[in-house]
């Protein structure tokens, strides 16, 4: 495979062991990785060092490590294509993290939006990890030189953030760096919550109603669905002045590929509790085989194991690369 991939364009994107995932990790970041793994040079990582901006049990951590592999895998990564790892096993991410903090701006760290709003839900410990937290995220995609990061939409300006300090890096020494393009999914790019639908879905959430756990059996799915908050129109019309039927529309519109449009003449004389009930059991249609396909790929320790072995291996060489080419650049000695 490593052949194969020399002359395709590269892709690096990740998911944070902070919680199980979600329906919105799927749509917003999974989904499209799987479309495009044939096509492009993946790199998928368990993207752990950003998991500790928030405290952790350790043992919770390392078994949600596993738990999310097992999702890239039951959402139909393939480790034959795809070069898969764990972010800490490779020591470049935290040294380029240094390197390029000293290429960041104060003020570009202060005006990241998800800065705030972690900061504000984590009142009693806002570090300076999550502050920088970004800057980890751009050298994650840098040190991988990617073309192009496949994810949600609140991962936008983390990515202007990264194309920035690259440029930046670029200008003040020579060419070093790719600067990256998002790729981010047209529907299911911000899934939002079904207790809030203003804010979106996330996997620490803690009202658990507002999440839809890829782990959810289909009774529980069709539950939270039916408990979702909505507004108090009546028809099934998109509209996002609407959030929590758009919000179901959209989840609908995912499970069962049909668009908006038709969504509407199918439901023109249901009211939201119809809706609802159709919602729930195409959701948990959906979610089904990725639930069943974990729990099967979450029991074979040995084969996940191997799969983060072999992903250290390989993320190292290709990260090590771009670190020894920093390293020189800035006037680390080399010996
Ligand atoms: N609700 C969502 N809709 C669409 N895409 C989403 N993503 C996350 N939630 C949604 C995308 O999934 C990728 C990995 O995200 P992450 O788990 O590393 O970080 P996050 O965006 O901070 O996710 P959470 O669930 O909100 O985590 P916690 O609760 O720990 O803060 C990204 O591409 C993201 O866009």
């Amino acid at each position: 495979m490593e052949n194969q991939n020399k002359n395709k364009k590269r892709i690096l994107s990740g998911v944070t062991p902070s919680g199980y995932l979600t329906i919105g990790h799927i749509t917003g970041a999974l989904a499209n990785w799987v479309k495009l793994q044939d096509e492009f040079d993946s790199y998928f990582m368990v993207a752990d060092l950003h998991a500790i901006t928030v405290r952790q049990v350790p043992a919770d951590l390392r078994q949600r490590t596993l738990d999310t592999l097992a999702f890239f895998l039951a959402a139909g990564i393939d480790p034959d294509k795809s070069t898969v790892f764990v972010q800490s096993q490779v020591p470049a991410h935290s040294e380029l993290t240094w390197v390029l903090s000293t290429f960041t701006g104060m003020g570009e760290c202060q005006r990241m939006t998800q800065f705030k709003d972690k900061s504000a839900k984590n009142m009693d410990n806002i570090n300076v990890g999550l502050f920088s937290y970004p800057i980890l995220m751009a050298c994650d995609i840098l040190l991988y030189q990617a073309d192009c990061v496949p994810v949600g939409q609140d991962q936008k300006q983390h990515l202007e953030l990264t194309r920035n300090i690259a440029q930046r890096f670029n200008h003040h020494y020579s060419d070093t760096f790719t600067s990256p393009e998002p790729f981010i999914p047209k529907i299911g790019g911000r899934i939002m919550s079904l207790q809030d639908p203003k804010q979106k879905m996330s996997k620490s959430d803690a009202n658990e109603n507002a999440t839809i756990f890829l782990k959810d059996e289909d009774d529980v799915i069709k539950r939270k669905i039916k408990r979702a908050v909505t507004d108090s129109g009546t028809g099934i019309i998109y509209n996002e002045n609407n959030p929590g039927i758009a919000n179901l529309m959209e989840l609908y519109s995912i499970a069962t590929n049909t668009n908006y449009e038709q969504i509407e003449s199918k439901f023109e004389s249901a009211g939201y509790a119809e809706f609802k009930e159709a919602c729930g059991n195409a959701v948990a249609e959906f979610v089904a085989p990725i639930r069943e396909k974990f729990k099967d790929i979450r029991q074979n320790k040995s084969l996940l194991n191997e799969i983060i072995q072999h992903g250290k291996e390989k993320a190292g060489k290709t990260a090590f690369k771009t670190l020894r080419k920093v390293y020189k650049k800035v006037g680390f000695y080399q010996g």
